[in-house]
């Protein structure tokens, strides 16, 4: 490498370094639809413990379990494939995926304590 070249290698290294520089960045993609979240309080059952959707609308459950009761350690979703532990006083946020039309049930580890999601039609 000539001296020059060595020079303007430097010159544009440190333009990239210092944002002077700067590859266009990707405009964050526009959400075609947003997220309902629904809080749901575990203390001796889910409160709401039915919740009615509507088909196709994204949802996401935000569990908050204020009791240390062993009963609802878990939430499990068995037709969905989803068991989640719910720790005391600490949210836990569950994303649901795409649901059929019809009920769909929720309930602690040891079905006792249960919940329903409605999926209307649109
Ligand atoms: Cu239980």
């Amino acid at each position: 490498m000539t001296k020059t070249t060595k020079t303007m290698v430097l010159v544009l290294a440190l333009a990239i370094g210092s944002g002077v520089v700067a590859m266009p960045l990707a405009e964050p993609i526009a959400r075609a639809q947003e997220v309902r979240e629904i809080e749901i309080v575990v203390r001796g059952g889910y409160q709401p413990s039915r919740i009615v959707v509507r088909e196709g609308e994204r949802v996401r459950l935000r569990f908050v379990r204020h009791e240390y009761a062993s009963c609802t350690r878990e939430v499990v979703f068995p037709a969905l494939g989803i068991r989640r532990e719910l720790p005391p006083h600490q949210p836990v946020v569950i994303e649901l995926p795409e649901l059929a039309v019809g009920e769909h049930e929720f309930r602690c580890g040891m079905n006792m304590v249960r919940g329903t999601i409605v999926v209307e039609p649109r």
